[in-house]
């Protein structure tokens, strides 16, 4: 079964540049595993710093001499619907080689993750003529005018959990405003996002507009933000490598960087929400769902103490439920972890949160018996504040429970004094409710829902060292464009 998946789905060889899938002479390759068995499935090459250099150097001819920056909004809109139309066409293979090389399953993959990227890029398409700038308000002999311009070549680091999703955040805005995009993908996860760029070269974007260069973080992604004709960089994954790819920026730029990091975010549930079971499963799945590898998974459940026993049942009895399994198994319901790596430091964290006193209320160790990573959903009752699972990012799928008494100790015990990414409020009291949409310091607030939908409108990106700037919205779209101050004077008497 898993050897004729395999063998029924082609993996992408190399890069993509020259409108082709292609390997560079000096290439070194490193294996790639799958994450559902942990075998190698094939090898990716990694880019040397002159193969990087290549690749840039042909995206910036293009997005300088191609008519791609120039050409009617209307008319670039036209490619992004086309390779929506491909994506859609292109489906089954697409989901395939995303649930063969990640964590996601396939059955969610076809059901979330594809509708989802051909919505984001019709959703940029439409805006890629609804914007303008301005005539300012200058003397009367003067005309001034703002205009709004491609950066040129933007960089693009992207990260494992949802490797199409990612991909489509940064390459629409930036293809729809008129600038060429090159995306590193991670090394974890390299396969999907060539295929995704071959199928936007496929419906009519010129050659090396979209780009994609494969390799390893600290050699080929370094490369990439450094490289001086890339004019702006936009990343998603650790705060920690944000940091350095900011400081990377600062120094061989300036350029302008958009950073969507990790997060801790605070999952606050009142006496007063409305109906228990619903909310329970909301809270359930926001930190199960791809294994709690999502930058805003509800990692933090804060819950009124009178509901807490209930609540807890409730929550156990969905974590029982979820079955761990390959991909592209339609019974499967909790995803691998992503590497041997990553399982084994969730399991650091939760062996030190239980020596630093958390109660583990069930799971806390890997599922036995599977070739690939599973870690078994845990629940950990914590009474120290300071305890590690508060404090880091575990990326796993482990929530930590606290509980409190009154409204002024919720809102005090979200606080994280490091990330403010996402929040999530379970009430029915709309004052309370509103007075925690002004107390907490994140970047998004979920009300009696928890995550992002559809509504590619709503901009996505954290406060404080979650990032800074924001993906999906109309802000996305802007940050991807430039302002240009233009004074034209003219006489006013003949
Ligand atoms: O992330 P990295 P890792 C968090 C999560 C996870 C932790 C570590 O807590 O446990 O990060 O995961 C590229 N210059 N998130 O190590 O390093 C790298 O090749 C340029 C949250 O995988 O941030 C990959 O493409 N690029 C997150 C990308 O950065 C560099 C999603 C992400 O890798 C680089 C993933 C460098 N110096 C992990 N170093 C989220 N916000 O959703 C690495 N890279």
């Amino acid at each position: 079964m898993e050897e004729q998946y395999l063998e029924n789905t082609p993996i992408p060889k190399g890069h993509f540049y020259h409108g082709e899938c292609q390997t560079g002479d000096h290439d070194v390759y490193m294996d790639v595993i799958c994450p559902s068995t942990g075998a190698v499935y094939a090898k990716m090459p990694i880019a040397t710093k002159e193969m990087v250099n290549l690749i840039v150097e042909a995206s910036y001819a293009a997005q300088r001499n191609s008519d791609w920056a120039t050409r009617a909004p209307r008319e670039r809109a036209k490619v992004l619907y086309q390779w929506a139309t491909l994506i859609e066409q292109n489906q089954t293979y697409l989901a395939r080689l995303e649930a063969i090389g990640s964590s996601r399953p396939l059955h969610e993959v076809l059901a979330w993750d594809i509708p989802y990227i051909i919505d984001t890029a019709r959703f940029f398409a439409e805006l890629a003529d609804k914007h303008g700038g301005y005539i300012g308000a200058t003397q009367s002999n003067h005309l001034g005018m703002v205009i709004r311009e491609p950066y040129g070549v933007v960089g693009a680091i992207t990260p494992w959990n949802f490797p199409l999703s990612m991909a489509m955040w940064k390459a629409a805005p930036a293809l729809a405003a008129g600038n060429a995009i090159v995306i590193k993908p991670s090394e974890l996860t390299p396969f999907s996002t060539v295929y995704l760029a071959k199928l936007a070269f496929d419906a009519g974007l010129p050659s090396d507009i979209f780009n994609v260069v494969l390799g390893s973080g600290r050699e080929t992604g370094a490369a990439l933000c450094e490289h001086p004709q890339i004019n702006k960089v936009t990343f998603t994954g650790s705060t920690q490598t944000g940091s350095s790819i900011m400081s990377a920026c600062a120094l061989t730029g300036p350029k302008p960087v958009t950073l969507e990091l990790g997060g801790k975010s605070p999952q606050i549930v009142f006496a007063d929400t409305k109906d228990l079971e619903r909310t329970a499963l909301t809270i359930a799945k926001a930190i199960t769902g791809n294994a709690g590898q999502v930058c805003v998974s509800g990692s933090r459940l804060i819950i009124e103490k009178s509901i807490e026993s209930p609540f807890i049942a409730l929550l156990k009895k969905y974590f029982e439920q979820l079955s761990p399994g390959v991909t592209w198994h339609s019974s499967t319901t909790l995803s691998p972890i992503i590497s041997q790596q990553q399982a084994q430091r969730i399991q650091s964290i939760v062996d030190q949160s239980l020596a630093q006193g958390a109660e583990c209320l069930c799971g806390g160790t890997m599922f036995e018996g599977f070739g690939g990573a599973y870690f078994a959903p845990t629940l950990l009752k914590i009474q120290d504040e300071q305890n590690i699972a508060l404090e880091q990012e575990i990326f796993g799928p482990v929530l930590t429970i606290q509980s409190f008494e009154s409204e002024d100790e919720a809102w005090r015990l979200s606080r994280h004094e490091v990330y403010g990414l996402a929040a999530g409020i379970h009430s029915a009291n709309l004052d309370r409710v509103m007075r925690g949409i002004r107390t907490l310091e994140v970047g998004s607030v979920w009300v009696n829902r928890y995550g992002r939908s559809f509504d590619h409108i709503m901009p996505t990106g954290g406060y404080k060292k979650s990032g800074i700037g924001k993906d999906i919205g109309v802000e996305a779209f802007e940050a991807n464009l430039r302002s240009k101050s233009v004074l034209l004077e003219f006489e006013e008497k003949i």
